[in-house]
């Protein structure tokens, strides 16, 4: 996917930066003509800057998102929820693996970006710092997360540089299925017996502000916005974004029988979109800053799981290097 520049970017060195006048305008006209930006092509230094950042969070929060789901493997009720369970986690592994490399075609290094997430100095999705306490909130995550996720995702596909553009095209169709068997538990549990309802409903209402976060700081206090989407990565705003996720998913919890815990929800025909109420910001920014139920649990467990897979890189890295060798002592042969 990210060999369609002929001459890439070598990792550990940067991009031709364009920081003098002339090409900053060559590089804005080129964005207001909605071309593609790829990784051999000049750019301003913010610019690549600031999409080592996003894309690097974006990459950290797949992975780290693989944990909370990742402990409930063993415990899903089914063989076949474990099934689709163990393979949606490995799509979330995946997902952190396209963007670990679109952000390398910008000139870093995935091992300086995966020290920085273990070193606790890299950001990812504050949602990801909420413990998993139930079977249900499997089925919220999918549900209401995903589908925060896709809502945010989706105008990325068409964000101005190229290979995380495409990245995502993939990682949304994925994630559209991971909404849907989100959906598809807590539809069971409420079609089940009041106790399952009632599980349900408790995950619902644990889960729904720190969801609304999941969209950043509103717009007034989103420090990137105004550039990102000058650039053409960004869109579509945080706030806008957010009311249309309320929007739609309002419905779905009615036709699902659960209550949204936000008693100020409610249609606005003037406007044409749910009103709904004041989210706690102060927790947020608890939680990005380091502060949230599981940050510390969910960097440790990321360490040990990069220490306990040593032995699987080393071993996959030997066998790659012998069938390298193995080919060219044919190829000499033949
Ligand atoms: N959590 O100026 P702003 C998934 C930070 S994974 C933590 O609005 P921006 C999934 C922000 O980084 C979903 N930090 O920023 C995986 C900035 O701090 P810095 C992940 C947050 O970038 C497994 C500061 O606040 N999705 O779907 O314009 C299982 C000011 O914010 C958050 C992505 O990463 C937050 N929620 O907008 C299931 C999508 N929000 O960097 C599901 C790609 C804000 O200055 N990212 N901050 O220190 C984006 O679209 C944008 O980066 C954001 C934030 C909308 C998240």
């Amino acid at each position: 996917m990210y060999t369609q520049a002929f001459d890439i970017v070598v990792a550990g060195e940067t991009s031709p930066v364009a920081d003098d006048g002339d090409v900053q305008t060559a590089f804005l006209a080129r964005i207001a003509r909605d071309e593609k930006i790829e990784p051999q092509d000049a750019m301003p230094e913010a610019y690549r800057k600031t999409l080592i950042r996003q894309i690097s969070q974006h990459a950290h929060s797949e992975v780290v998102g693989m944990l909370p789901e990742g402990g409930w493997i063993t415990r899903a009720p089914s063989l076949k929820r474990k099934e689709i369970l163990l393979a949606k986690v490995q799509d979330e592994g995946g997902h952190g693996l396209y963007l670990y490399s679109a952000a390398e075609t910008l000139g870093v290094t995935r091992e300086s970006l995966v020290e920085a997430l273990h070193a606790g100095k890299a950001k990812y999705s504050s949602i990801f710092n909420y413990p998993t306490e139930t079977w249900a909130d499997i089925g919220t995550i999918g549900w209401l997360v995903d589908g925060a996720a896709i809502m945010n995702q989706v105008p990325l596909c068409r964000c101005s540089y190229g290979p995380y553009a495409r990245a995502m095209i993939r990682i949304c169709k994925e994630e559209s299925f991971h909404q849907r068997q989100g959906f598809d538990i807590v539809r069971s549990l409420c079609e089940g017996t009041p106790a399952q309802k009632a599980m349900a409903q408790e995950s619902i209402n644990r889960w729904w502000w720190p969801t609304l976060m999941m969209f950043g700081p509103h717009d007034s206090d989103s420090t990137h916005t105004g550039e990102a989407t000058d650039w053409g990565i960004k869109r579509i705003s945080n706030d806008a974004l957010r009311q249309k996720f309320v929007d739609v998913t309002v419905p779905q919890a009615a036709f699902l029988g659960l209550t949204l815990p936000d008693s100020a929800i409610m249609w606005n025909a003037e406007r044409g979109h749910y009103d709904f109420g004041k989210i706690d910001w102060d927790e947020f920014w608890r939680v990005v800053k380091g502060d949230g139920p599981c940050n510390a649990a969910r960097v440790s467990d990321r360490v040990a799981a990069f220490d306990e897979g040593r032995w699987v890189r080393e071993a996959a890295a030997a066998h790659a290097a012998k069938s390298a060798l193995s080919k060219a002592s044919l190829k000499v042969a033949a």
